[in-house]
Parts: C-alpha cells; sequence; structure tokens
C-alpha cells in the first residue's frame, strides 16, 4: 500500500484512469462518481498541498494554472460553461487530501447554487 493520493497513484499509473488533458504541472480525470453530465477533476500533479487554500497561498501560479485547465477540458467536454468547486474539510464532504477542483458540467440541473 503506497503512502500516496489516490490521484498521485492514477498519474504514476499505478491505478488505472484514463488521463484526458495535462499541463506542465497538473492533469484532468473522468470522475468515478459523476455527479452531473460532465463531471471531470483537475488536479496538480504535486500533492504537497491538501486543499485549495493551502494551495492558492503556496503557489498561486499552479492555482491559476489548475483554473486554466479545468477552462480548457470544460470547453472540449461541453459548452464552456462550468461550476468548479473544491470541497474543503471533511464537514464539506472532502474526501482525497490532495488538493482537486471538480469541473461540472453539460446541463446542470441547478443553474446556480446560493
Ligand atoms: O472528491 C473526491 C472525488 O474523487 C470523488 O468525487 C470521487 C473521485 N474518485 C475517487 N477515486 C477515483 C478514481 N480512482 N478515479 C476517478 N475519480 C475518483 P472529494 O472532493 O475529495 O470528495
Amino acid at each position: 500500500m503506497s503512502g500516496h493520493s489516490i490521484f498521485t497513484r492514477i498519474l504514476d499509473g499505478d491505478i488505472p484512469s484514463e488521463i484526458i488533458a495535462e499541463t506542465e504541472n497538473a492533469f484532468a480525470i473522468r470522475d468515478i462518481a459523476p455527479k452531473a453530465p460532465v463531471h471531470l477533476l483537475v488536479i496538480p500533479k504535486t500533492e504537497e498541498y491538501r486543499n485549495v487554500v493551502e494551495l492558492a497561498a503556496g503557489d498561486p501560479d499552479l492555482m491559476a494554472e489548475l483554473v486554466g485547465l479545468a477552462n480548457t477540458v470544460a470547453a472540449e467536454h461541453s459548452d464552456g460553461d462550468f461550476r468548479l468547486v473544491f470541497n474543503t474539510g471533511p464537514n464539506a464532504g472532502q474526501t482525497i487530501f490532495h488538493v482537486h477542483a471538480h469541473v461540472l458540467a453539460g446541463g446542470l440541473e441547478e443553474k446556480s447554487i446560493g
């Protein structure tokens, strides 16, 4: 059992999953349990940031690269409009503590949150 996160193990090829897009420092996969017609995950290749707060504070350029990759995959897989969700902390539903953004698109049932 590796001490690395599920996403690092996918990136390393130890867990099967198709990498649908990547940049120098980030990659995208399909969520295994989709909650929308298009449900992708964009993930930094490094696992050093546990959540979006740590990522934004520690490496703003990487944060921007992640948002750019979200925009790219949303355009490739849907009409280009998307919702970007970072679950932050277990009480908000975060289960994997290697920061990742959910890219939700393609006929969202609720047009907005809040
Ligand atoms: O999101 C973690 C997400 O990761 C959750 O929506 C399921 C997804 N997941 C878990 N394992 C896999 C694999 N192997 N492939 C693709 N997607 C996966 P969180 O915000 O931490 O709850």
